[in-house]
């Protein structure tokens, strides 16, 4: 008996990965192309260390005379800015993990016709979401966007949106206990309520057709339709006019010829593009290119490309805490261009869509990724189901944006073969939803020690169009000028994006350059990674470890760290240590020799 429950997991991940993929994520797209009203702001938020509001928060009591007993008031609680991470808003909640109970009154004006979803851009992690007193939805998952439709319980005048916000870490979570950033509680992005039609144009996907420069290929998907309702899509600039019926699902697919200028980095050409059915009207920009590979390379528009990159999270400059706003993002792809990238890797989870729009704007070329991180319960058809929604979500989010060209499905997990049917799983899973992207994982296994070549060999390989190899001599094993000395191997001809390397000075240290903690430390390390990673077979692109100094609970060491990651290169106040020129030099030499536009040259 006892052995059947130890078997029982892996029965159910069995059958778990012979579903078919996870029902269509429910997201309504590109919400900023919507008419919505905000509710960020000021929310009261009462601190509930001990779950004791699940006996009734939700209901927003107030006493009804001077005898009744209600022990929480919301009206009487301090508040806390959405959006915005709790634990950077009040001292005593840095480390907090626990359950905070949000609320927001707003009064409201109902419009006719309409019909009103309430959205989240992101809640960290698990969020029940109430409205005068009812249970909208529950959702997991501590970077998706998310919305639940609440047209019959929003109410002309006064209402009172509840939110019960937990990020307590769970072994069973995606991520799961450990990992190595901040885990920022709240609601994290931007609240709004979207108001449309009764029946509306829920998604679209307009993009090249895998392969094809001149062919764009889609799908409109109404909600709330019958089939045969009318539906037009315009790019006016590529003269695209075209008109189709819904089929009984709601949804029309289409296959259209457009002589397009191509979006690229260096020329981020955007389109206007406008899908209308009855009385909704969609606007968005929309860039159009091909992404694939050919043996170890890259091609973008059928050419090879170099992926001058960085790794960055979504973390504040200047101020602690969780990025989300619109200069947040300005700020550090401004230090992204200014090293002289083409290529941004957006650790290790989702970020805000306004990046990633951003992205699309400026020219850079974006790897975004789950938090499928480490060690997570592989075994476990729950948690297999949550990384797959929150992939589902990802990609539901973004697929309309020329920015994004790798879907990565995880970062440093272990060889086991548990991992690899989950992951493969993932890869299949993004595949369906998105036939137009790359598929790629940060690894890190790598067979072979003392002088033997380092061969990278991972099985997980198999499943993806490029590899991230996360490899840190240097700084967790070796001395940075080993790194001369180091042969490595591939076992798969697919193109190698080198998805990790650093070491973590704090800025201002100076001494040796074997003196660890030093921003010449950094530099050396940097020196030699540099030099031997050209020598990598399939090289095809690298996004060092990290743009910018980072919080985790995993950094501890008084005077250097004080709970952050210091592998920037560039600190949390914006100072630029020596690795961040070293760096520069290499991309701006790179971007010499393959491009013939000169490269925005700003800084040292
Ligand atoms: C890694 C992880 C990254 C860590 C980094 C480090 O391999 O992917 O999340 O922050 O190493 O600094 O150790």
């Amino acid at each position: 008996m006892k052995r059947l429950f130890r078997l029982l997991p892996a029965l159910l991940l069995f059958s778990a990965s012979t579903f078919a993929s996870p029902a269509p994520s429910t997201l309504i797209a590109n919400v900023s192309g919507r008419t919505t009203v905000s509710l960020n702001g000021s929310w009261r938020a009462i601190v509930d260390p001990f779950d004791n509001g699940r006996s009734g928060f939700f209901r927003d009591a107030k006493p009804k005379d001077k005898q009744d007993l209600v022990e929480y008031s919301f009206d009487a609680s301090p508040v806390l800015n959405v959006p915005g991470d709790w634990n950077t808003q009040r001292e005593p909640l840095m480390f907090y993990e626990g359950t905070v109970w949000y609320r927001r009154t707003f009064s409201y004006h109902k419009p006719v016709d309409r019909r009103i979803f309430v959205y989240f851009g992101a809640v960290n992690y698990q969020a029940t979401v109430y409205l005068n007193g009812q249970k909208l939805g529950q959702h997991e998952g501590g970077f998706t966007a998310f919305n639940f439709e609440c047209t019959s319980l929003v109410h002309e005048g006064e209402n009172s949106l509840i939110v019960e916000v937990n990020n307590v870490r769970s072994a069973d979570a995606v991520p799961g206990i450990k990992f190595d950033w901040w885990n920022y509680g709240g609601i994290t992005r931007d609240v709004e309520l979207i108001e449309v039609p009764d029946r509306f144009i829920q998604d679209y996907s307009v993009q090249l057709t895998r392969g094809s420069q001149n062919e764009i290929s889609g799908w409109i998907q109404l909600n709330g339709a019958q089939s045969g309702q009318k539906i037009s899509l315009e790019i006016p600039e590529a003269g695209v006019h075209e008109n189709f019926a819904s089929n009984a699902s709601g949804r029309a697919e289409f296959r259209i010829r457009a002589k397009l200028d191509l979006w690229s980095p260096e020329h981020p050409k955007l389109y206007e593009v406008v899908v209308a059915s009855g009385g909704d009207t969609v606007r968005d920009q929309i860039g159009f290119r091909t992404i694939g590979v050919q043996g170890s390379k890259i091609l973008l528009n059928g050419k090879p490309i170099f992926l001058r990159g960085i790794s960055m999270h979504e973390e504040a400059p200047y101020r602690e805490g969780r990025a989300f706003s619109p200069e947040d993002a300005q700020s550090l792809f401004g230090w992204v261009k200014e090293l002289g990238c083409n290529f941004v890797r957006l650790a290790h989870y989702p970020h805000n869509e306004n990046e990633i729009r951003l992205a699309d704007r400026m020219g850079l070329l974006v790897w975004s990724e789950i938090p499928v991180y480490w060690d997570i319960d592989w075994t476990n058809a729950a948690t297999l189901a949550n990384a797959e929604a929150q992939l589902r979500d990802m990609i539901a989010r973004d697929h309309n944006r020329a920015a994004v060209i790798l879907w990565s499905m995880s970062n440093e997990t272990p060889v086991k073969p548990e991992r690899l049917t989950f992951i493969k799983q993932l890869a299949q899973d993004a595949r369906e939803f998105d036939s137009t992207r790359l598929i790629t994982s940060a690894l890190n296994h790598v067979e072979g020690s003392g002088s033997d070549p380092r061969v990278l060999a991972d099985p997980l390989a198999d499943a993806l169009d490029v590899i991230g190899l996360n490899e840190y001599l240097g700084w967790y094993w070796g001395r940075p000028e080993d790194a001369g000395k180091l042969e490595w191997k591939s076992s798969f001809n697919k193109p190698l994006i080198v998805s990790e390397f650093g070491g973590g000075p704090i800025a201002g240290r100076h001494g040796d350059a074997d003196e660890r903690w030093t921003e010449e430390y950094q530099n050396s390390l940097f020196q030699h990674q540099l030099a031997m990673v050209q020598r990598m077979p399939n090289f095809a692109g690298l996004t060092p470890w990290v743009l910018m100094d980072f919080r985790s609970p995993l950094r501890m060491l008084p005077g250097v760290q004080d709970y952050h990651n210091r592998k920037g290169v560039i600190s949390n106040r914006g100072q630029r240590k020596l690795a961040f020129y070293t760096l520069q030099k290499f991309y701006w030499e790179r971007a010499a020799e393959t491009e013939s536009q000169p490269v925005n040259r700003k800084g040292k």
